[in-house]
């Protein structure tokens, strides 16, 4: 944390005087310094070089209050332009430090610094911080603790401390190279070689006995367990043998208290969770694995860490594995996604739109590229790739924040559809023509104020599968899901709109849908993708810009002095 960039204060003052109705910024101000650099590790036996903010993996925790406000300061001292993304952070009007790259901003670019605003709202529990370019999250990610803020307290018993676990996954190869060999081939991208629980692979793996996680307990005492899933390319299963579970918040919203041996928890997401150390004092693992309920490669391996009791006992012989589901049980994790209910508290109302303004009904679909030379690794000798609405997303060379508001043309077009081209079984065996998406930066574009309903369906082309949607800038009400193709007559009536979670990433389920709703309060140009990254760099993605309001309370900040620039290619 720093004390520097008088710029910030400046930008600092002047929100202070901006901000309006959706966000008080009465909060206080951190600065940190977050340095990207290589940093050697080892693990499984292999010597590898990744990028590290400040040489660790994950990186740094930024810890604030509700309603504060973090300059981050991003120092790029590695090899390549990337950005980062504060994900699940709504950073109210405020798309300048959203991060996604080319969509929000360009590269940082390798020798050069760039200070994000990050304002937080409304948000109170765990989120997370990443690299949002290419595969560099897999190693540029860390923790973000929002505690409740000043004379307010959790809606649950007070914990006596608090723990971060957070999900990774490992690959002994270059992530760039990975991805960037398998968009050239057309094929899938190799598998990852390990998970990770704080960096760490787990004594269930080679070469991990001496380094594996432990997690120091005291008896008697709870805990505010924080896990995040920063995982690259499988939803999970997590528990810890012999303890339940109680789960109180997800993406930093708080929920009624589920207890439960275990999670389904997809990338993206996040969990807070209570724990009490109350089994024989001993060693018991924290385990987690693949939910992956597809025919696709996936690595089917296990990470682990210890909870280890403190005190004095003979360490046990063997240390007891908790139960997870198996890697297909789609019921599993459909019995525990569905228990999900927001707390919807008088401390912590919510507001669910009910008057829907503006309904957009998405098909998720993994598709072929025709190969332009006959001989791509993907089915029929094509190449994988994967749309919105029929339409593979186009990664564009200059930010489409920057083109919208500076007028640039020719960056996007403004013409996402709100629905499919043809509707038709989409669960079924059928495939239909829709297996060749085109390819295109097409935007949808929402006005200010507007109710705004997202049906997200799943189809069973190429490879029907769980997909994880998150949308940038919102937290919204997931009022249902489903298997099976969403019926406009029957699907609505199945809706919860009393207690519907409040979340940023949701798991659209294999062959079925998902129903969203949000007030689109929030103006700025936000992503809105698939969080399985392959997925994504096939072009799982679109982009919703929410135009401003009629005030400037409801319109987007001016920009800052500096954005990185986009350089010409
Ligand atoms: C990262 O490292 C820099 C330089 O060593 C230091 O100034 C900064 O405080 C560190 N940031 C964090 C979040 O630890
Ligand atoms: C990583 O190890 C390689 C080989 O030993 C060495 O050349 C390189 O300088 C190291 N990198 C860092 C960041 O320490
Ligand atoms: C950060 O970047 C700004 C804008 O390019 C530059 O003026 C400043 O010197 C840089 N600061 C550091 C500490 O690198
Ligand atoms: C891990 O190492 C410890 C100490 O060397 C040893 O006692 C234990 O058996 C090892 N465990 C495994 C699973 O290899
Ligand atoms: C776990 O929760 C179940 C259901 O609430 C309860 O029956 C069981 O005793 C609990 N187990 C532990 C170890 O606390
Ligand atoms: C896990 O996947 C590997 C291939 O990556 C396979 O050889 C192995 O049989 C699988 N194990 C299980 C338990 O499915
Ligand atoms: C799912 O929940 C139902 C009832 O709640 C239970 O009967 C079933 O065993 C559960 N299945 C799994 C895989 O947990
Ligand atoms: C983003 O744009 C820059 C040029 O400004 C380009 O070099 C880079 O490849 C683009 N990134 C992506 C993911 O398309
Ligand atoms: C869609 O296809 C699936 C699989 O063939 C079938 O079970 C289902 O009944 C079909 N749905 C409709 C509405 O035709
Ligand atoms: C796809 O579905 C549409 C609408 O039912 C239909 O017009 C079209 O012929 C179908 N294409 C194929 C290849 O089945
Ligand atoms: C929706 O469900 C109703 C009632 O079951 C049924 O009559 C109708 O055909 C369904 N619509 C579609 C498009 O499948
Ligand atoms: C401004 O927009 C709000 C809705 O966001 C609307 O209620 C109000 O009437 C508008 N005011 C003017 C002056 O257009
Ligand atoms: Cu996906």
């Amino acid at each position: 944390m720093g004390k520097y960039n008088n710029m910030s204060w400046v930008l600092a003052f002047v929100g202070f005087m901006l901000l309006g109705g959706i966000c008080k910024a009465n909060g206080a101000i951190y600065n940190y310094d977050f340095v990207l650099r290589e940093e050697n590790f080892t693990k499984l036996c292999t010597t590898k070089s990744i990028l590290t903010v400040n040489g660790s993996f994950p990186g740094p925790t930024i810890t604030v209050r509700k309603g504060d406000t973090a300059f981050v300061n991003v120092h790029n001292q590695g090899l390549y332009g990337l950005t980062i993304h504060w994900h699940g952070v709504k950073n109210p009007r405020n798309p300048w430090s959203d991060g996604p790259e080319n969509i929000t901003q360009c590269p940082i670019p390798a020798g050069t610094n760039f200070t994000h605003e990050v304002i937080f709202s409304s948000e109170e529990g765990t989120l997370w911080w990443h690299a949002h370019s290419d595969w560099t999250r897999a190693t540029v990610h860390g923790a973000i603790i929002i505690l409740p803020a000043l004379n307010t307290s959790y809606p649950f018993v007070t914990p006596d401390a608090q723990e971060t676990l957070i999900l990774g996954s490992w690959f002994k190869g270059d992530v760039n190279e990975i991805i960037e060999e398998a968009l050239a081939t057309g094929g899938d991208p190799n598998i990852s070689d390990a998970f990770t629980i704080n960096g760490e692979p787990g004594d269930l793996y080679d070469c991990s006995n001496e380094t594996t996680y432990r997690w120091l307990v005291d008896y008697g005492k709870t805990y505010l367990l924080r896990v995040i899933n920063a995982v690259m390319n499988e939803e999970h299963f997590f528990a810890i043998a012999n303890h339940n579970l109680t789960v109180v918040a997800q993406d930093a919203a708080y929920i009624k208290p589920i207890t439960t041996s275990y999670v389904m928890i997809t990338p993206g997401q996040t969990m807070d969770i209570l724990v009490t150390a109350n089994q024989s004092p001993s060693h018991y693992y924290i385990a987690s694995t693949s939910f992956v309920d597809g025919d696709v490669a996936f690595n089917n391996s296990t990470t682990t860490a210890i909870l280890q009791y403190n005190g004095n006992y003979s360490a046990p012989s063997t240390i007891p594995l908790p139960n997870l589901p198996d890697h297909d049980d789609d019921t599993a994790a459909a019995n525990f996604t569905t228990q999900v209910r927001a707390l919807a508290s008088e401390e912590h109302p919510i507001s669910v739109p009910v008057n829907i303004s503006h309904r957009l009904f998405i098909t998720v679909s993994i598709n072929e590229r025709i190969c332009p030379n006959s001989s791509c690794d993907g089915p029929d000798n094509n190449a994988l790739a994967a749309s919105l609405n029929n339409i593979s997303f186009v990664t564009p060379s200059i930010d489409i924040l920057q083109a919208y508001y500076g007028g640039i043309n020719g960056v996007y077009t403004p013409n996402f559809p709100d629905k499919p081209p043809y509707f038709f079984n989409f669960t079924g065996l059928v495939q239909n023509n829709t297996i060749y998406p085109s390819f295109a930066t097409k935007v949808k574009m929402i006005k200010y104020g507007k109710e705004v309903e997202i049906i997200f369906q799943g189809t069973s082309m190429i490879a029907a599968e769980n997909h994880p949607m998150h949308l940038h800038g919102f937290s919204f009400y997931l009022v249902g899901t489903g298997s099976g193709n969403f019926n406009s007559t029957t699907s609505p009536k199945t809706y919860n709109l009393v207690d519907p979670p409040e979340v940023n990433t949701i798991g659209v389920p294999k062959k079925g849908w998902a129903a969203i709703r949000f007030v689109a309060d929030n103006p700025g140009v936000w992503y809105m993708h698939c969080h399985l990254e392959r997925h994504s760099s096939w072009g799982m993605n679109t982009v919703l810009i929410v135009r401003n309001g009629n005030t400037t309370e409801t319109s987007i900040l001016p920009p800052p002095a500096y954005m990185p620039p986009c350089s010409k290619s």
